[in-house]
């Protein structure tokens, strides 16, 4: 059975809930102190989240929502970056606080993948300190270690759907598309990584369920525990999955890159 080579994990929505439970808080937290009477609730937050990028989302609600196609008087928008900075210190703060949980199955796929030898990457669009206050609160300090490749918004300021950070991840790599399979949860990530030619598991979450995933390998609820079988939702290898199956691991994904 052949393994694959690397397993590319995208962070916001797919490792955790990040998007409701961490940055859709810590903007209002952020925009609340500095004196904004902006609020993005859930639904809100829903919506808004098909622009990637948080300083691109404030431009596009400044834009769509507050001034509704009037300009943004200037001050505003040269205001956005402290703005997301210090959304991003509140993130960490809600990090640190725990609060937010990996999805299922993610701590066990991404400590089987290890055992098994494959190779780890992240392909996303926030930034590298986001992605550490994840990982050292869920799995802890050491495990921005496990990640060979930690591509985000630092290294390639192209959001999703560009393919850019997958383009970049795989070079770095050193691997083609196809001995590799993409982890993701929104129709920004299965075009970012389909134009890059790798094969995608999506695992949808509230915000993303729904979505266009015609080009997703498999499309599931979740990676799936022991406790807690996953389902399967739709993709192009959904048909030829072993029975009963119940999570993914490193074998089925194997088959999965086999099946083409
Ligand atoms: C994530 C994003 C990010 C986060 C917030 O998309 O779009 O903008 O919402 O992080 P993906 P930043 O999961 O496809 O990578 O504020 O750092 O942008
Ligand atoms: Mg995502």
């Amino acid at each position: 059975m052949t393994l694959p080579k690397a397993l590319i994990f995208d962070v916001d929505g797919t490792l955790a809930d990040t998007e409701r439970d961490g940055h859709r808080i810590a903007f209002n937290r952020a925009f609340a102190a500095a004196g904004h009477d902006w609020d993005w609730d859930v639904a809100l937050y829903g919506r808004l989240l098909s622009v990637t990028g948080g300083k691109e989302r404030m431009h596009h609600y400044l834009n769509d929502y507050v001034y509704r196609g009037g300009a943004v008087p200037a001050d505003v928008a040269a205001g956005i970056p402290a703005l997301h900075a210090a959304k991003n210190r509140y993130y960490a703060e809600l990090m640190q606080e725990g609060a937010v949980a990996l999805r299922p199955g993610v701590e066990r796929l991404l400590r089987e993948a290890r055992a098994a030898g494959i190779r780890l990457a992240i392909a996303t669009t926030t930034t590298g300190d986001n992605i550490k206050a994840l990982l050292d609160s869920t799995l802890g300090p050491e495990a921005m270690g496990w990640f060979e490749v930690i591509a985000s918004a630092d290294e390639v300021p192209d959001k999703k759907p560009s393919p850019a950070v997958y383009t970049y991840t795989l070079e770095k790599l050193g691997l083609d598309a196809r001995e590799c399979v993409a982890f993701e949860d929104s129709e920004n990530g299965i075009v970012a990584a389909t134009r890059a030619g790798i094969p995608t598991v999506i695992t949808v979450n509230d915000y993303t369920r729904g979505g266009d995933y015609q080009d997703a390998a498999l499309v599931l609820d979740h990676l799936g525990e022991p406790n807690a079988p996953c389902k399967v939702l739709g993709g192009r290898a959904a048909e030829r999955l072993p029975r009963p199956f119940w999570c993914v691991n490193v074998a089925m994904l194997g088959r999965l890159l086999a099946y083409g």
